[in-house]
């Protein structure tokens, strides 16, 4: 037996970023620890942290390429998988046209820095108008307004909640989900200092979530209305003269545009139709003038619902008008060491072209998901044949899931890349499963881009991959060989670029990003050399832009921290790094002024009798962690959550089994009557419903549960940018015979 040997790392699973510390032997992992050094997460971890155990050693992990047959899954060789592929795609392509291959992109993807790297090349090389992510059933209007407002896709501000007075959380549940577009590990801690110090945390949710639950003020809201409150919050800061754009002041245009388009709004109006009472929006918004350290944050609740577009927008502005946005305590920008606002990521675009089906906007080359299963199901040229996924499980995820599965199973080829055999992956042909994350190393290459404090942190492969496994990236790096054309980004350079990244790999590309970023070590003669090949233009610009303060990051020097580095705290960067052409913060853009009319018009629209919206639970993921025993036992979480008064008209008390029901489908759900939601508010968490047939994961199954997104409307997006509208569905509940 050989000695105990200590491993730290970066928790690869949510937005945290937790530092952990991994005690392992012979292979095996004996337990995994928070990191009290860690320079972000200083000692906090959540129970998914000791997941990563179960993940690595799950029996149904996959670890070889797996192809259906009719007479079931068999393994197949690696050779024998990119061989079919190639052959398959190219005769999809031969008869029916590149666009008749889609892809889709789940959130893991985001989580992984040989993915990062080599999604691009591979979503390039594949060459298709009809390519979906996650991104819209979530932070899509994040990233609309952004690129509206401040000219990058990826400059999206964050809170600098360890130095605010007041934070106001509109549509997120930090406390369970740790945090989103916000990476700040142990929250709770955070907003007890918070509090300590004398400033007040403000909850406006629908449900009184983990968050209102330590939080100073709960301010119940009806779901889809925060677009009538930001109004309302706006219209008094004009109203009263207070706009107060502080250090901002010669770097925005569009003011006069907005004044005259929020005053146009009836207060009175606005303040009954989101139920927030009208005294306590004024005196709200009083209180973010009068507080020089305040921030108003939006997030998935905000986001994914009939106004998100509107409702990111105006939250900006808020920040921006009370003089919160890019200062000390509000809303800021973190600057990290590999920065995608400055060469790598592309600013992003809106609206060049449209989908299919639907007619929806495309952003940055995507469109939005919600429109998924239509491209695959309505005929005519330009319809979906084939679909590759990578990390993503869009049949619990996104909106209509039952259709989505109808939809998958008639295409003529699919291919996923996934560990799991599971309710998205149980219709491809080929599976390609990647080796654990505990083999590889890891980097947040995009997150640590939203972390509420600058800091640096690499962790090595913690075991070596089996003989024969593959990574995400290789996967995707052999995918864009074999898919390329001479089309599209031609398919020379794409063999240079593959070339370079083989020749590097993951960490050379690290070292490269580390070395000529913000903090990077001194510059080098052979990164030129690097800057002057054809396809690295981001590069070129990359080396072109000036070193701000170098502290000689380098993979080396970050292989010696294995806490991390910490660069500091959030730091004001505006105009600097505004990519507007006009270098400055638009208040008021043209598509946004123009979606205002669809907010007019809803604003006499009665609500609805009963709507559903979403949870997360601290012991989830998403859809793809319930095949780890610790993280399921207990009692059933798949509840539905409903107010005594609608229980009580409907018959229902704890535990009634219950039908519920929108206009795109019924689950049949315990019920759990509670007060912690507001009365016409039904909830139910998102990500279960494992009793599908056919896929492999023995534990799941057993505690299936119902998923939510069969009965979320795929038809009900969020004009604008596109976003599925996850919450606020119309739904029916009624008693069944079963009782509880
Ligand atoms: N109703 C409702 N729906 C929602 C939400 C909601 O709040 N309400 N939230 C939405 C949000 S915010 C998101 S981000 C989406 C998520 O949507 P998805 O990303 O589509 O779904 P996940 O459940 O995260 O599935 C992740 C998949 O990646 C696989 N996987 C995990 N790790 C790896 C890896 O390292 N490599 C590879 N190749 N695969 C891996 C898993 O097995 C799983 O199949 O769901 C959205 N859906
Ligand atoms: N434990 C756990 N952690 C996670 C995840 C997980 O599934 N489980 N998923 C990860 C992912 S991919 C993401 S994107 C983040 C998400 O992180 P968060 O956004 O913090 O998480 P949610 O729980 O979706 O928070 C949305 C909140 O909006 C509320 N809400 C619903 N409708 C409305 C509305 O119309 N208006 C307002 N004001 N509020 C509304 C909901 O009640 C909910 O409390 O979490 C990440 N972390
Ligand atoms: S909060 Fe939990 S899952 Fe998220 S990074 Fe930290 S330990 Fe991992
Ligand atoms: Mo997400």
């Amino acid at each position: 037996m050989g000695a105990t040997q200590v491993h730290h790392r970066t928790c690869s699973i949510c937005e945290a970023m937790c530092g952990i510390v991994i005690e392992h032997r012979d292979g095996e992992v004996l337990s995994i620890k928070p990191d009290r050094e860690d320079v972000l997460s200083r000692g906090h971890i959540c129970p998914k942290a000791v997941a990563l155990k179960d993940l690595h050693e799950d029996p149904d992990r996959l670890r070889q390429p797996m192809r259906r047959t009719t007479s079931g899954w068999e393994p197949v060789s690696w050779d024998d998988a990119f061989a079919e592929i190639e052959r398959r795609v190219a005769d999809v392509r031969t008869r029916h046209g590149h666009d008749a291959v889609a892809i889709y992109a789940g959130n893991p993807t985001v989580h992984n820095l040989g993915a990062m790297l080599g999604i691009g090349d591979f979503i390039r090389a594949v060459r298709t108008r009809n390519l979906y992510s996650a991104t819209s059933v979530d932070q899509l209007p994040h990233m609309v307004a952004s690129h509206a407002m401040f000219g990058h896709q990826f400059l999206i501000p964050v809170p600098d909640v360890d130095r605010t007075q007041l934070f106001v959380c509109i549509g997120g549940n930090p406390v369970a989900s740790g945090g989103s577009i916000m990476g700040a590990p142990g929250f709770s801690k955070r907003i007890e200092a918070l509090q300590a110090r004398g400033g007040r945390f403000i909850v406006i949710d629908p449900r009184r979530t983990e968050s209102a639950e330590v939080a100073d003020e709960w301010l119940p809201i009806r779901p889809g209305t925060d677009v009538f409150l930001l109004l309302a919050l706006l219209h008094e800061v004009f109203s009263s003269g207070r706009v107060d754009l502080a250090q901002l002041e010669p770097h925005v245009t569009g003011i006069d545009a907005l004044r005259a388009a929020v005053l146009d709004f009836d207060t009175a109006a606005l303040a009954a139709r989101c139920g927030v009472p009208a005294e306590r929006i004024a005196s709200l918004a009083r209180q973010l003038c009068d507080e020089p350290r305040a921030l108003v944050y939006g997030r998935v609740g905000a986001c994914t619902q009939e106004f998100g577009g509107l409702s990111l927008w105006l939250i900006y502005c808020l920040n921006a008008l009370t003089g919160h946005l890019d200062r000390e305590g509000g809303m800021m920008f973190a600057e990290p060491a590999v920065d995608l606002t400055r060469a790598y990521g592309s600013k992003g675009h809106y609206d060049k072209f449209r989908s299919r089906v639907r007619g929806l906007p495309e952003f940055g080359n995507e469109l939005p998901v919600a429109t998924l299963a239509e491209e695959i199901l309505t005929e005519g040229a330009g319809r979906i044949r084939a679909l590759l996924t990578f990390a993503g499980n869009p049949v619990l995820s996104t909106p209509n899931g039952r259709q989505l599965d109808r939809a998958l199973a008639g295409l003529d080829f699919m291919v996923s890349i996934d560990p799991y055999l599971n309710e998205t992956t149980r219709h491809a042909h080929l599976i390609l499963p990647p080796a654990s994350p505990l083999e590889r190393s890891h980097y947040d290459i995009a997150l640590s881009g939203f972390a509420v404090r600058n800091v640096a942190r690499y962790s090595p492969p913690l075991f070596d991959k089996p003989a024969g496994a593959l990574h995400d990236y290789e996967i995707l790096a052999e995918l864009t060989l074999r898919l390329g054309t001479r089309a599209g980004t031609g398919r020379r350079s794409a063999r240079i670029r593959h070339w370079i990244a083989a020749r590097l790999g993951p960490e050379g590309q690290l070292d490269l990003m580390l070395r000529t970023g913000a903090y990077g070590a001194e510059y080098r003669g052979w990164t030129k050399l690097l800057a002057a090949l054809p396809g690295l233009g981001a590069l070129r610009r990359l080396l072109a832009a000036p070193h701000r303060k170098p502290r000689g990051l380098s993979l080396a020097k970050l292989r010696t921290a294995p806490h991390g580095v910490d660069l500091g705290p959030l730091e004001s960067g505006l105009p600097r790094r505004l990519a507007t052409p006009d270098r400055r913060v638009q208040l008021a853009p043209a598509t946004y002024l123009k979606d205002l009319a669809r907010a007019a018009e809803a604003l006499h629209r009665s609500s609805p009798e009963l709507v559903l919206i979403g949870r997360r639970h601290v012991r989830s993921n998403n859809s793809w962690l319930h095949n780890s025993q610790r993280l399921v036992k207990g009692k059933p979480r798949c509840t539905l959550l409903i107010h005594p008064d609608d229980a009580a008209r409907r018959g229902i008390a704890d535990g009634t089994i219950v039908q519920l029901r929108s206009r795109v489908g019924e689950v049949e759900v315990s019920a759990e009557v509670s007060a912690d939601v507001m009365p016409g508010v039904v909830c139910l968490p998102h990500g279960w419903g494992h009793d599908r047939a056919g896929i492999r994961m023995a534990v799941a199954s057993r505690h299936a549960g119902v998923s939510i997104n069969d009965v979320v409307d795929d038809q009900r997006v969020d004009a604008l940018t596109g976003t599925a509208v996850l919450n606020g569905t119309p739904v029916e509940v009624l008693a069944t015979a079963a009782g509880p």
